[in-house]
């Protein structure tokens, strides 16, 4: 999976002269948008059009509130705001998508765009005009911090600002496995060109709202413990969102506390959808067990630490499907 040097060399300077014969871009973003799609997306969209071009950022989900806080958002928008058929794009950047069908509605606005995709997962399908999947970066934000420094633009404080966000949350705030030293070497530039690291924190991390605590008790009420110990499940109704006063970004930062649970190798998090039809279950583990091929089995994907997929039924019918899954792996025995 690991692409060679030159690969990456090669789609960096595919993308930089792609960008410098073009003159409009539309940047997509993922369904339910994470801080490493949104610091990503607004920091190339800044960039673009710091370099005169047309630029759009367009996501089918709102961004987290917990991101209003970052530059660029007069350049983004979300997909149903838009006609299809009144915008057309020379060229489609896909950000932090394992394949064109994750940007959900967006995907209509890049029908007849020349395709790049820009991520980082091990589950990226290699879809695109121009491909550059860089499994070992820690977030999309390390590969378009490069792309930025190949194309020769000039990094502002608010791009430092959106990219170290960008970095700062798909490591866990620099704690995950995936954190290299080659991450810190990047944020540490940013905070050269101007990022304000505890202020970042600040927002992300340590600013919460009232709705997103109570939400959080009542999940952690739902708290089990099987396989001796080491598998960890809490659950979130629309029930619960409802009477928290909720919405489903909210959820987010609840399965950390199962998976801090001493002893616990994987952790469950079980969100019912909001049509009722089934439950979004995202997959956390310590060390050992790769979650990404728990979650591709059932037709989900993502990383080995931290993976997600979706299940039909209801909560019992859906646990017994992914606790199944999770048996077939024979992940409990060794330690
Ligand atoms: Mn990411």
């Amino acid at each position: 999976m690991k692409p060679s040097l030159s690969s990456v060399e090669d789609a960096l300077s595919e993308i930089r002269s792609l960008i410098e014969k073009h003159h409009s871009f539309v940047l997509l973003e993922h369904q339910k948008p994470d801080g490493d799609c949104v610091g990503s997306g607004l920091a190339l969209v800044q960039a673009l059009r710091n370099l005169g071009k047309q630029a759009l950022l367009v996501s089918q989900d709102p961004h987290p509130a917990v991101y209003d806080f970052l530059p660029g958002r007069e350049f983004h928008t979300r997909a149903q705001y838009i006609e299809p058929e009144d915008f057309r794009a020379e060229v489609a950047i896909f950000i932090d998508c394992t394949d064109p069908e994750r940007a959900g509605k967006g995907l209509e606005l890049a029908s007849n765009s020349i395709w790049v995709n820009i991520d980082h997962h091990v589950s990226n399908t290699g879809f695109g005009d121009v491909s550059l999947v860089v499994p070992d970066a820690a977030a999309t934000g390390e590969i378009i911090y490069k792309l930025l420094l190949a194309m020769g633009v000039p990094i502002t404080k608010e791009i430092a600002t959106c990219l170290f966000v960008a970095i700062a949350t798909d490591t866990g705030g620099f704690r995950y496995q995936n954190t290299t030293q080659e991450t810190f070497e990047i944020a540490g530039a940013l905070t050269g060109y101007g990022a304000i690291p505890w202020e970042i924190a600040e927002h992300i991390f340590e600013t919460r709202s009232v709705s997103s605590i109570l939400l959080l008790g009542k999940a952690l009420n739902t708290l089990k413990l099987s396989r001796g110990g080491k598998l960890a499940t809490v659950s979130v109704t629309r029930d619960m969102m409802a009477q928290a006063g909720a919405s489903p970004d909210e959820t987010e930062g609840i399965i950390g506390y199962p998976r801090s649970i001493s002893g616990v190798e994987v952790s469950l998090l079980f969100r019912e959808m909001e049509d009722g039809s089934g439950f979004h279950v995202s997959f956390r583990s310590r060390s050992k067990v790769d979650v990404s091929k728990i979650a591709m089995r059932l037709g989900g994907g993502g990383h080995p630490r931290a993976a997600g997929a979706l299940v039909k039924g209801n909560l019992e019918e859906a646990s017994q499907k992914v606790l199944s899954v999770l048996d077939e792996f024979d992940i409990w025995m060794d330690s």
